[in-house]
């Protein structure tokens, strides 16, 4: 597929998405921007072993992480996978919390327990951060069920990758989404790639929309490299999802630039085929097009880049200068069953007269 005249495009869709009025369309860029330069700073930090664990980028998707967001409502719920610190961010998490969390420090969204996979902020309804392949998306119809059985409108979206869409808690989550018209919308991030597999090698099915629509949910499918076309096509699902109660999906096309994660070598794609997605950045892209409709000029734009940079700086200093988290809290934020585990397993002393 030629990134440039991306298969994605739905029939009857234009080639962009529409624009928002000028102030929502230079935060969209805005926010873009912010996610592209924390998760710059987070792979350096990664390197010079500041960040622990696994790290996991999204840089070259920044399209469909913002444009998720800013088709939901604050009483949406979003749950992401492992690939997730856009999310945080641009659902309005601060920077400050996500980078202090990545540095396992006390006051990162988790306390510093999480790390990278799992950056959660119930304030702002986001819940996550998921480090299993397809286990958010079981969960994420669990928020959707409440929101039904509460009668009330918001809907949920669930973001995962074209990987996950072989995992058997797709099709069962979908088939009983259906069948229970809840208020989801699944979010396909299709990148082309479950880590080192193409998805020529790892799906029987290519066309993500076809095996949702096997299970008896909709779908569109939209160009994940602009950011317009991607908000659009999301807001379409969700108004169906919340006027309708029946569930969508919604299979965003794009790419990531970087590595699966930290740790790979990238043996199994071209650099050809890197540099010629890299042609389609979305944030350049977007900006382009708000200087040649007149939104935004030059100046502006490096603007937002400088204000970026020091969001950045600033989080860094903050996680650096945080403490981890004390001894005393170490059994803090742990589920155990009252008195029915025993032994070193659990967090409270069993009773005297316990076998
Ligand atoms: C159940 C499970 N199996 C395997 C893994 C290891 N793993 C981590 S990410 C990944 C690839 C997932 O690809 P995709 O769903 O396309 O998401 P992407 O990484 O491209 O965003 C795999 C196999 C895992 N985390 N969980
Ligand atoms: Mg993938």
């Amino acid at each position: 597929m030629s990134p440039r005249e991306p298969e994605s495009a739905v029939p009857g869709r234009p080639a962009l998405g529409p624009l928002p009025d000028a102030e929502a369309a230079a935060e969209w860029l805005a926010t873009m921007m912010l996610v592209r330069r924390f998760e710059e700073r987070a792979g350096e930090s990664y390197t010079r072993a500041k960040v622990g664990g696994f790290l996991h980028l999204a840089i070259g998707e920044e399209a469909v992480v913002v444009g998720a967001a800013r088709a939901l409502k604050p009483t949406d719920w979003l749950i992401s996978t492992y690939r997730s610190h856009g999310h945080a961010l641009a659902r309005g998490t601060k920077p400050e919390a996500v980078m202090a969390e990545l540095y396992g420090k006390a006051t990162g969204s988790s306390g510093g327990r999480g790390g990278s996979m799992h950056i959660f902020d119930l304030e702002k309804r986001f819940m996550g951060g998921w480090g299993i392949v397809g286990g958010n998306v079981p969960i994420g119809a669990g928020f959707a069920l409440q929101s039904s059985y509460r009668g009330n409108d918001e809907v949920t979206l669930c973001v995962l990758g074209d990987g996950a869409t072989n995992q058997g808690t797709f099709a069962e989550t979908l088939n009983i989404a259906a069948l229970w018209g809840l208020p989801i919308v699944f979010l396909v991030v299709n990148n082309r790639f479950g880590m080192g597999t193409s998805i020529e090698r790892h799906s029987a099915v290519t066309d993500l929309v076809r095996k949702g629509a096997g299970l008896g949910v909709d779908g569109l499918r939209c160009d994940g490299m602009d950011i317009a076309a991607t908000q659009a096509a999301i807001c379409e699902a969700v108004e169906i999802a919340r006027s309708e109660q029946r569930p969508m999906l919604v299979e965003a096309m794009t790419y990531r630039f970087r590595g699966h994660s930290m740790a790979d070598p990238e043996k199994y794609r071209s650099k050809e085929q890197v540099d010629e997605w890299k042609l389609r950045d979305p944030i350049p892209a977007f900006g382009k097009r708000l200087i040649e409709e007149g939104v935004l000029d030059t100046a502006a734009i490096e603007a937002m880049d400088t204000a970026a940079l020091a969001a950045v700086d600033a989080a860094v200093k903050f996680a650096d200068e945080s403490p981890v988290p004390g001894p005393e809290t170490l059994q803090e934020g742990i589920y155990e069953l009252g008195g029915q585990v025993h032994g070193w397993l659990s967090a409270t002393p069993p009773p005297k007269d316990s076998p």
